[in-house]
């Protein structure tokens, strides 16, 4: 029973699922500090965390997760829609009558020994008209704590949603205890056992078995990504996998630009960014995810619906991102860091020396010139968006913000020049479906080669990438001001010339193409027409202070027409993956380029 909702449809769910799932109790969620504070404590009594060192890192708790759940698990995500067809060619998909009949059985007592936690949450400032609610049950006290930080959670969310509708949520560590049984520090379910599910029809989340980030989290990616994709096809809008930055020039005039890259391509300090020319200014609004909506006036509208950074440690560093590197001074989760002997953390590139002594995120400890991994790669810091030195003053703002540009970009050392701009909506779709990352056979056990993932939304996708291309087009089609439309462009922070040297000190100096973009949104920068788009003239981008050469900046630009060649045809091999469902526009851009190329 709680005393929290009136919400009968909500009440009659939990009770179905406490059903199934048997826990020893069942705590609804009011998102109090107290509650906070007593969670913790409870984890640290049973070993499952340790809280830092108060004087280093005040109100903070580092965490190690079991050596096979560090990740999310793209093999074992499912896309249950109705017909096959509609999960597309990018996405696992699973029949989802039958799919609920496996994990029926696996929930069926998996909360034995534990408590059920319902968390309310709102994805999106409360109230906003571009918020959704969503209830996630879980057995993870981990969660809840990380949920407290990412999303708006508790009783407040429950005042707002009423007796309305909701996205349920369901999650569990899949790890019952037996009676007496001694809990492990992270419990969870062997790699095979893991299910992350998704039900597009009835707009459901069903996890098991998992306890990691997007896996466990399922307002991130589960609800804010693939479930919103869905609802935003059907409804008109675009949820998207895009980092929201706001730029301010040197006369104070401000922009909002949205930006897709793929992971691993520095979309965290992208939105976090210290520029290096004078005068600039940037702000964030978010580091992941974007929802954007068209206003009254015709304007596309972005909200963040996170509330906080689940932010890739190692690298992270005062050097690459110190706004990030503040953002978790304090009131952060830390997740397999290594524990120093003064109970601070440390991991690969954070400025300073390991320490001896230091517990890696294994248990084992390092000392110098041992190859104990002390952080594993993919550690994380969960960090609160308030807490952001930069934070933008309308990062709350219900109404979002407008945006005046889209960037996509991608790790390409070759082909793909520092900047270019769509010539119009279409042509901007066009460059989002093409993007991707070039991936060494050895760096992530793929093959070798350009790894397209249009849009970053590869893994993110609720259904057939084709009719998602054919969405964003038809965006462009229903806008009621075209010219209100963001501008697109695609950057690549990642040439390098032909002995390999980057061409572009990237980081901070990344404002000097941001400067461009704004100017011609601005209306005050010229382009000049390329095969592929519009480009910079050779002294448009400033490079005043930077070692770099004037023949630099030209091979930064230069569009190579046998490179170009060869992409058309990497880029027919990638469309012919989608058959019919490639929209005809494309099918054009693509036909255009190639007239253009001869
Ligand atoms: C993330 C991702 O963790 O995109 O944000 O993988
Ligand atoms: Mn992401």
């Amino acid at each position: 029973m709680t005393t929290l909702t009136k919400n009968q449809k909500l009440i009659n769910w939990v009770n179905e699922w406490a059903t199934i799932c048997q826990p020893d109790s069942v705590h609804w969620c009011d998102g109090s500090e107290e509650e906070n504070d007593r969670l913790f404590d409870i984890m640290v009594k049973a070993g499952a965390c340790v809280k830092l060192n108060d004087k280093k890192r005040p109100n903070s708790y580092a965490f190690n997760s079991d050596p096979s759940d560090v990740a999310r698990v793209e093999n074992r995500t499912f896309i249950c829609s109705e017909k096959e067809e509609d999960a597309g060619p990018t996405n696992n998909w699973a029949d989802p009558a039958e799919m609920k009949k496996t994990l029926l059985e696996k929930y069926k007592g998996c909360m034995k020994g534990r408590t059920m936690y319902i968390i309310p949450f709102s994805m999106g400032p409360l109230g906003s008209n571009i918020a959704k609610i969503g209830i996630e049950i879980t057995d993870s006290a981990y969660v809840v704590t990380n949920m407290r930080i990412m999303t708006r959670m508790g009783k407040a969310v429950l005042d707002v949603l009423g007796d309305g509708d909701f996205i349920p949520c369901m999650h569990s560590v899949g790890a019952p205890l037996a009676a007496g049984q001694k809990d492990v520090a992270w419990p969870c379910a062997p790699i095979e056992q893991k299910y992350i599910t998704h039900f597009p029809e009835t707009k459901e989340i069903w996890s098991f078995g998992s306890g990691y980030g997007g896996n466990a989290l399922l307002g991130k990616k589960c609800l804010a990504l693939r479930i919103a994709s869905v609802a935003a096809k059907e409804e008109g809008w675009l949820a998207e996998h895009m980092l929201i930055l706001g730029i301010t020039n040197p006369q104070g005039v401000k922009k909002y630009v949205a930006a897709a890259f793929p992971s691993a391509c520095g979309k965290t300090n992208l939105a976090m960014l210290i520029p290096t020319i004078p005068g600039w200014k940037v702000e964030t609004i978010g580091d992941d995810i974007a929802w954007m909506k068209f206003g009254k006036d015709g304007q596309l509208y972005a909200i963040n619906p996170e509330a906080g950074f689940f932010g890739v440690a190692p690298y992270t560093s005062e050097h690459t991102n110190p706004n990030a590197m503040h953002s978790c001074d304090k009131d952060t989760i830390y997740t397999n860091v290594g524990l120093t002997p003064d109970g601070d953390i440390w991991w690969d590139e954070i400025g300073w020396d390991c320490p001896d002594g230091t517990i890696g995120w294994k248990g084992e400890k390092y000392t110098k010139g041992s190859d104990v991994q002390v952080a594993h790669p993919n550690a994380r810091f969960t960090a609160k968006a308030e807490n952001c030195p930069c934070i933008d003053p309308k990062w709350e703002d219900p109404a979002g913000v407008p945006i005046s540009a889209i960037l996509f970009g991608g790790r390409r050392p070759s082909t793909v020049p520092l900047v270019y701009q769509a010539r119009d909506w279409n042509h901007g779709t066009f460059m989002g479906s093409i993007i991707g990352s070039e991936v060494t056979a050895a760096a992530i056990g793929l093959a070798a080669g350009v790894r397209r993932d249009p849009f970053a939304m590869l893994p993110f996708c609720g259904y057939n990438m084709g009719d998602y291309f054919g969405h964003w087009i038809k965006i462009g089609e229903t806008a009621t001001d075209k010219n209100k439309l963001p501008k697109i462009f695609n950057v690549n922070w990642f040439r390098k010339d032909e002995s390999g040297r980057w061409l572009w000190p990237g980081f901070g100096d990344n404002s000097r193409v941001l400067a461009w973009v704004f100017d011609r949104c601005n209306g005050t920068a010229d382009a000049v027409e390329s095969p592929i788009g519009l480009l910079p003239k050779e002294d448009a981008i400033n490079i005043e202070g930077l070692k770099m050469s004037a023949n630099d900046m030209k091979e930064l630009l230069k569009v190579d027409k046998k490179l170009w060649e060869a992409e058309v045809a990497l880029i027919e091999e990638h469309f012919a993956r989608f058959g019919n469902k490639l929209p005809k526009a494309l099918a054009n851009e693509l036909a255009t380029l190639k007239a253009k190329l001869a």
